[in-house]
């Protein structure tokens, strides 16, 4: 037992070293995101990174965040996202997440998934559901119907909103249709409006058009509410649409940053 302690003291101060040793080169890199959960005896850490970070260092604590457990080294894709499995005993730990360079780490609680949630914990990206708005938001433009139902705990079904008509898994989900939750036996728990990150008349991809309802708005030549309002709320903190939203949908469109929540 003090063996392994004094072994895993050894790792950590080594490990340590070379993360000081390395930020003094390279300037560190933001974690953006960071989604943990455990399912089965599997720990699932994903996420994504700025797109200056080529590859995180993901550190899995106990439960109180007190003892170094593992820890892992990984790539970042072309789409700045990371992601690393665990093999794990327990149901509850602290994962922390940073840039290899260095940098400040990102903290988040790993919990055995309950099955209760309407939403698959590891695997949830940017999703999150919006109880008092009654919005799923998050949803990230081109996801499709199956997409979504693989990062869902129960059995969903879209109505789409320019018709009312059910949605096929292969479609692309549209800001304003509308998610459903199914239980066992097929009958609906909970509805939710759907929130395409920057679709704001509704037509599932962000281009051109949406900037300039957006535009109409700031102008008070158009009004936009709901659902549709949330979708182009992409300024962190804002209530209410501005130039700042458009010059986001602009950037995803150039491809210079994509939206990703
Ligand atoms: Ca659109």
């Amino acid at each position: 037992m003090k063996h392994a302690f004094i072994k895993t003291m050894m790792s950590v101060a080594a490990f340590t070293f070379l993360f000081a040793g390395f930020s003094s080169e390279a300037k560190a890199g933001e974690i953006t995101s960071v989604n943990a959960g455990v399912e089965g005896e599997i720990l699932t850490v994903s996420g994504q990174a700025a797109e200056d970070v080529l590859s995180v260092a993901i550190f899995v604590y106990s439960a109180d965040g007190k003892t170094l457990l593992q820890m892992e080294s990984v790539a970042v894709d072309e789409k700045h996202a990371y992601s690393d499995t665990f093999e794990v005993k327990g149901s509850e730990y602290t994962v922390k997440v940073a840039d290899y360079n260095g940098g400040s780490f990102k903290t988040v609680k790993a919990e055995k998934e309950d099955g209760t949630s309407l939403l698959k914990k590891f695997n949830r990206g940017s999703l999150n559901i919006d109880e008092t708005a009654g919005f799923l938001k998050g949803v990230i433009a081109k996801m499709t119907v199956s997409e979504l139902q693989d990062r869902c705990n129960y059995e969903i079904k879209v109505i789409k909103a320019k018709d009312s008509t059910q949605a096929s898994a292969d479609d692309k989900l549209c800001t304003g249709d509308a998610v459903k939750f199914l239980d066992a036996a097929g009958e609906e728990m909970d509805s939710y409006q759907i929130c395409v990150s920057g679709d704001v008349n509704g037509d599932g991809v962000v281009n051109v058009e949406d900037m300039e309802r957006i535009q109409k708005s700031v102008l008070k030549l158009e009004l936009i509410q709901g659902v549709y309002e949330q979708a182009g709320l992409l300024t962190t903190g804002a209530v209410k649409l501005s130039v700042t939203d458009m010059e986001i949908i602009q950037k995803d469109i150039l491809g210079i940053r994509k939206i990703s929540e």
